[in-house]
């Protein structure tokens, strides 16, 4: 018989081989052997978060069900009551008047009848028009086929939702020899929205050989469910669509709509994240809801060329409609950097809020974070006149905020572009330009940013910052987050990330906001044109020991048009 230590190197063999598991179908049943570890996770330790949304142990991944109930804000969540790495799926549930403090509760949602036996996986909360919150999610039956089942608050007088009950006709969709669903492929229903002929449609995510899919289904009453003829959209080559997410957003202004909305005033937007590559992808387009079909916007597509929510950390992302506040908020899962063996130390990884609405170019969504995180700030500080001037070469120490736990936003103005390097023509994917031109090679006009969770030797730092080139008829702005400082710990992933920023930089500051909280790093440029979410670990950069800093290694000289930073209070997370 194997000892236990061996099948904790087994475990840990296949957690690493198959990242958090899902993409093997295994469900580790007894993960018992890391419960003493993770269980002691310290509430203190360096690299817990103090803002973002965290539980106090063990493992997490995506968000499920949030939605506004009563005025209180509800978040389940992928979550292992058992230990650190992915395994015993249950939905856990926390409560918020916020979205920044959180109460815990017990998990809502867990196996408890044949068509979820074997794991409750991600799915979406729908408000029916009665107001009663309803939940469709995809549990794993006792073949370990992935089947859509259908959960409802005991009792509905209850704001915090604490007890749910399964519907006795789950599953209510499942993969059959008719309809040819590939059964280890079919998962992760989103919100319904009901359409004017009173049907409510969903989509599930699912993939056809190679062919990435979000399958329709129709319900009269939300217990009997047809799929639809067609998929709601596909598209070939992309394998198979995680947690699809389908919403519509206004053209014009900047409140979010109800999910059910169609018509003139929106546009529709479908985001996938793709199990193949672990990045989401959004397209915006329109809906055609005789037909059932969604059809991007011409040059709005589901791979590199197209658009990210984010280009570093987060993945099976979720968004809702805020319906106290006129707004869409999007939550998504900072997968982890750090080595399992690490996670099962710690145990850990985190969940964000941000507000989301169409920007004016109606390209592209802008993104920024919740106004409710304001409230966390204190000691503002900012950067004297006679400092405003960031020389080629210069680096300037922001003090006077814990650099550990902070909100930073700072703008930039270029007057002189002469220094700018040419962009060749090859230099499309700006992930690697990042890499290859990270914060410590001079350029010339940039690098310029922050150098955040820095030590004071600045070894370990985490770089955002920008890079103008000269492009064919036009200023092209790269954005990066350079980890490769991040830490000297070698085994975490440091992978360098970047986009390119739809901003002029002759006409429009050059603006980077960034949330820093221990080991998050999530940062906004072009006033949330571009996200990129970093998930880090200094050694030497923790606690009072980080340091902030803003930098120019460029050889011209740029202006800090603005510059406020915050210490952020810690908010109750658990
Ligand atoms: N995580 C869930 C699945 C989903 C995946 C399982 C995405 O439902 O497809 O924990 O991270």
């Amino acid at each position: 018989m194997a000892s236990n230590s061996s099948l904790v190197g087994f475990f840990l063999f296949l957690a690493l081989f198959f990242g958090h598991g899902i993409a093997s179908h295994h469900v580790y049943k007894d993960l018992q052997t890391f419960q003493h570890i993770s269980a002691a996770a310290d509430q203190d330790q360096p690299y817990r978060t103090g803002y973002h949304f965290q539980p106090p142990r063990n493992w997490i991944n995506d968000p499920n069900g949030p939605m506004v109930y009563k005025g209180l804000y509800h978040l389940f969540y992928q979550y292992n009551p058992k230990g650190a790495v992915w395994g015993n799926i249950v939905w856990a549930h926390s409560t918020s008047k916020d979205l920044v403090n959180w109460t815990p509760h017990d998990p809502a949602i867990y196996p408890s009848q044949p068509s979820d036996i074997n794991g409750c996986w991600s799915g979406s909360a729908t408000i029916l028009p009665t107001g009663k919150p309803v939940i469709l999610y995809t549990g794993i039956n006792p073949q370990n086929k992935q089947v859509q089942n259908l959960a409802m608050p005991k009792n509905i007088s209850d704001p915090y939702l604490k007890e749910w009950t399964k519907s006795p006709k789950n599953p209510l969709m499942q993969p059959t020899v008719q309809n040819q669903i590939n059964a280890s492929s079919f998962r992760d229903p989103t919100t319904a929205w009901l359409g004017p002929d009173k049907y409510w449609r969903v989509v599930i995510g699912n993939k056809l050989n190679r062919e990435g899919r979000a399958i329709l289904y129709k319900s009269k009453d939300f217990l009997n469910w047809v799929q639809a003829k067609t998929p709601l959209h596909s598209v070939e080559g992309n394998g198979m669509w995680e947690c699809p997410d389908f919403f519509p957003v206004s053209i014009n202004g900047q409140n979010g709509v109800d999910t059910s909305v169609i018509g003139q005033s929106v546009k529709h937007v479908l985001k996938v994240s793709l199990d193949d590559t672990k990045h989401e992808y959004y397209t915006i387009g329109s809906y055609d809801i005789a037909k059932d079909v969604y059809s991007p916007d011409k040059g709005s597509v589901e791979s590199d060329l197209g658009l990210r929510y984010d280009y570093g950390k987060f993945y099976a992302s979720k968004t809702f409609f805020d319906s106290v506040k006129n707004r869409r908020i999007l939550w998504g899962w900072i997968n982890e950097s750090s080595s399992q063996a690490d996670d099962i130390k710690k145990g850990w990884a985190g969940a964000i809020p941000r507000k989301i609405w169409l920007g004016k170019s109606g390209k592209q969504l802008i993104q920024w974070p919740i106004v409710e995180i304001e409230k966390q700030r204190a000691n503002h500080v900012t950067i004297p006149k006679t400092k405003k001037l960031l020389k080629g070469g210069s680096v300037i120490e922001i003090s006077g905020v814990t650099a550990e736990q902070a909100d930073v936003d700072i703008s930039f103005k270029i007057s002189d572009f002469e220094k700018a390097e040419e962009l060749k023509p090859s230099w499309t994917n700006p992930q690697l330009l990042c890499s290859q031109k990270g914060a410590s090679v001079k350029g010339g006009l940039g690098p310029f940013g922050l150098l955040v969770l820095a030590s004071k030797d600045r070894k370990e730092n985490t770089a955002v910052f920008f890079r103008i080139f000269k492009g064919q008829n036009k200023y092209v702005v790269l954005m990066c987050s350079d980890q490769s400082r991040s830490s000297l710990n070698e085994d975490n992933d440091k992978t360098t990330y970047g986009a390119f920023l739809d901003v002029d930089p002759r006409h429009e500051k050059l603006s980077l906001r960034s949330l820093i909280d221990h080991s998050i790093v999530e940062s906004f440029g072009g006033g949330g044109k571009v996200c990129i979410t970093a998930r880090v670990y200094p050694t030497l950069a923790i606690n009072s020991n980080a340091h902030l800093y803003v930098f120019n290694n460029g050889s011209e000289a740029v202006q800090i048009e603005k510059l406020n930073a915050w210490s952020m209070k810690k908010a109750k997370l658990t």
